[in-house]
């Protein structure tokens, strides 16, 4: 059987027995989340966690380098920011759109007189962007700094590229341990099945019913808005730039869109992502290497989604009208804010709170959707790290082109 058959039936089995233990059994749900899926789940994220950083300087230094000339380095890092800010654009306005137009604030009773919510300060996006290029390259790799890894990492390939024969020996051996690196991705894919299983019945079991019918307008309006952006936005491109099937491409990516689902994080999902764009969709490794990383770290157009629905539940939860300016302003501040998002669990909520305060809305009306936020936050991921291996998949088949008529 296939790994993403594996996976995907992971997936629905861990979704079952979560709903079912915690309808049927909740009272041993507990334990059995103790002492068997949340270490099953563990396990399987500190295994792909483990490679995250090792994979991220090895492949975005071969494929810096093997990209060849910096022309085709600088024509592919254009391609790949426009597609990325263009795409969150679009996210964006769907979101707003569709809270618009759903009015998920606006149905049900939410008691909004005792709501707390203590924001996590989340650092301004204008320090993590001034900060992308590291004063200490160790410090950058012992505190997983994914943007300065991959700043340090830019420069380390692009050195490489100049020096050619003189640093061969080195690229010999960043070749041999990318190599090493893929080969233990692969090993550790075998477990994904158990993972995600066990990632999935902890995520439902735990979360249950109740926060799923209390926010069950707001819920499928960010679902609705996910499904329509990947359809529209990432099949549309697909079709229209790399000239590829849709369907061709999400079949070949749902492995990764599995695991992705069941860790909500695109920086642990990374080197299984990378491995499918390059097995499954053929992206060549020089492309994937630099677009994917790059993408798992500032493009994240699941979480801007979030951002603009949520602004909009709140704004209606408390009876604010928002202005076509302060509308702007949310585009703005949430590509912002998407941009300096982790690709780990739950950050996008922290970087909403930067959304709201561009248009003055409580920061508190977050805590109305931190119930729901787990089980969103892994269809977000998913269409997260989706939108990067689109813009993998373009730049691949633009570049061929490009070659194609050089030759
Ligand atoms: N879970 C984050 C990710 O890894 C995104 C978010 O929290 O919105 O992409």
């Amino acid at each position: 059987m296939k790994l993403s058959t594996k996976i995907i039936l992971a997936l629905i089995a861990g979704g079952i027995t979560g709903l079912l233990i915690n309808l049927f059994a909740p009272g041993i749900f507990p334990e059995l989340d103790k002492f068997l899926f949340t270490p099953l789940g563990k396990i399987f994220l500190n295994l792909i966690n483990m490679l995250v950083v090792p994979i991220v300087f090895f492949s975005i230094t071969l494929g810096t380098a093997g990209l060849g000339d910096p022309k085709k380095l600088g024509r592919i890092g254009i391609k790949t920011i426009s597609y990325f800010l263009i795409t969150t654009c679009i996210a964006i306005v769907i979101g707003l759109s569709l809270a618009a137009v759903f009015q998920p604030g606006n149905v049900g009773e939410f008691d909004v007189t005792n709501v707390e919510y203590e924001s996590k300060e989340a650092p301004p996006v204008s320090e993590t962007l001034l900060n992308i290029i590291p004063t200490n390259p160790v410090k950058a790799f012992t505190e997983g700094n994914m943007l300065q890894i991959i700043t340090f990492s830019i420069f380390v390939g692009f050195a490489l590229t100049m020096l050619g024969n003189k640093t061969k020996g080195i690229l010999n051996l960043i070749e041999q341990g990318n190599d090493m690196m893929m080969y233990l991705v692969n090993l550790v894919m075998k477990f994904a099945p158990y993972g995600t299983f066990g990632l999935i019945v902890s995520a439902v079991g735990s979360q249950g019913l109740s926060a799923i019918k209390a926010m069950g307008l707001y819920m499928i309006v960010v679902l609705l808005a996910l499904f329509i952006h990947a359809i529209l936005t990432y099949g549309g491109s697909i079709a229209l730039l790399a000239k590829k099937n849709p369907l061709w491409f999400f079949k070949g990516f749902a492995p990764a869109m599995g695991v992705a689902f069941s860790t909500s994080s695109s920086n642990a999902t990374l080197p299984i992502s990378m491995n499918t764009a390059q097995k499954n969709l053929k992206v060549p490794e020089s492309i994937s290497s630099f677009v994917q990383p790059l993408g798992a770290t500032i493009n994240m157009d699941g979480t801007a989604i979030m951002q603009g629905v949520a602004t909009i539940f709140i704004a209606q939860v408390y009876n604010v009208d928002l202005s076509f300016t302060q509308l702007i302003t949310v585009v703005l501040t949430a590509v912002l804010a998407s941009v300096g998002t982790a690709g780990v669990p739950g950050v996008g909520l922290i970087m909403l709170a930067m959304v709201l305060n561009s248009v003055n809305l409580p920061v508190e009306g977050i805590a109305l959707i931190i119930g729901i936020d787990r089980l969103l936050d892994m269809t977000r991921t998913a269409v997260n790290i989706t939108g990067d291996a689109a813009c993998a998949v373009i730049i691949a088949e633009t570049e061929a082109k490009k070659e194609a008529v050089k030759a």
